[in-house]
């Protein structure tokens, strides 16, 4: 069985302040969270970046510059810089991070979604800054675009000279697994491509046993055997889908960003506490956990020395 890939992405764009002390938002508490997640065993760090004031999703290289160069001092983990911004944004401006950076690795949205998450606001009768209830009220009449231009415009910035980034390759429901069949028949990207089976979105596949089980047999008849997947389970499902996906020899994503909670109706305290239980849940099964050195290696990477951070 290979290694198993822990992912830890540690506070993305969708949760807000109001709805987890433990979510960081502050570069220094983004940095401080990253590098303890690192410590506990996530090989790769997805990193989105918030505006320090009040929280807000903020796809500002300068948000990003605040904490990348301290993540990096202290973990030689592999950095993902999310070019998802949040679903209000334009491609041009969710790229402009990872283009700045340089990072070995970046998301890339493999299809359109609602990417809905508007029945939290209903959990909440007050919020600790003003853009909140309307962020999250907003998402029921948004889309998150990733068009077939927008794919291969992050392919063509990111995938080739300078950056040489490895994808994340984001799919969210079936339909995004033949996205990436054609875009891969256009030559947009090299063997072995990384997977990252995203369920329980509201707008995308759900989080199911039944549904990873349709997710990763749809991928080994469009990919063969050169290919490399994860899976993430918002939500309730987390620990569940990953304990099921490492032994099917999946690797797996937690992180604040895809869940706020450690276990049913209980808030995790921090990043690092889901991978330390991620990985103990994954160890007593039998799942040998990949440093960041053989994620590299398995992944294909360029290595930290050629980032811009
Ligand atoms: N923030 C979500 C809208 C990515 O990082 O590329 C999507 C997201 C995906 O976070
Ligand atoms: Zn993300």
């Amino acid at each position: 069985m290979p290694k198993t890939i822990i992912t830890c992405a540690v506070t993305g764009a969708i949760h807000t302040p109001t709805m987890s002390d433990a979510l960081p938002y502050r570069p220094e508490d983004i940095a401080r969270q990253a590098i303890d997640a690192a410590h506990a065993g996530a090989a790769i760090l997805h990193l989105h970046a918030r505006n320090p004031e009040d929280g807000r999703p903020s796809v500002d290289p300068a948000h990003f510059a605040a904490f990348l160069p301290i993540i990096r001092a202290e973990t030689d983990a592999i950095v993902n810089i999310s070019t998802g911004g949040s679903i209000t944004m334009g491609i041009e401006d969710r790229l402009a991070p990872a283009a700045a950076a340089s990072p070995e690795m970046c998301s890339l949205n493999m299809g359109s979604l609602n990417f809905a998450c508007h029945p939290l606001a209903d959990r909440y009768d007050s919020y600790k800054f003003d853009w909140e209830e309307a962020h999250i009220r907003g998402s029921e009449g948004g889309i998150f675009r990733n068009t077939f231009a927008d794919i291969k415009q992050v392919a063509a910035t990111m995938g080739g000279a300078p950056h040489h980034a490895k994808f994340e390759h984001e799919c969210y429901e079936v339909g995004h697994l033949y996205n990436l069949a054609f875009c891969l028949k256009q030559g947009m990207f090299q063997a072995p491509i990384f997977l990252q089976f995203v369920m329980g979105i509201l707008g995308g596949i759900a989080a199911d046993i039944d549904n990873l089980v349709f997710m990763k047999r749809t991928a080994d008849k469009l990919f063969g055997t050169d290919y490399q997947w994860s899976v993430i389970g918002a939500g309730g499902q987390q620990m569940k889908l990953a304990a099921v996906a490492a032994q099917m020899g999946g690797h797996v994503r937690v992180g604040l960003e895809d869940s706020l909670f450690i276990e049913k109706g209980r808030l995790a305290t921090s990043n690092a506490q889901q991978v330390e239980k991620v990985r103990k849940i994954l160890e007593l099964q039998g799942n040998a956990i990949a440093t960041p050195a053989e994620a590299r290696a398995m992944l294909g990477l360029k290595g930290t020395d050629k980032v811009s951070f």
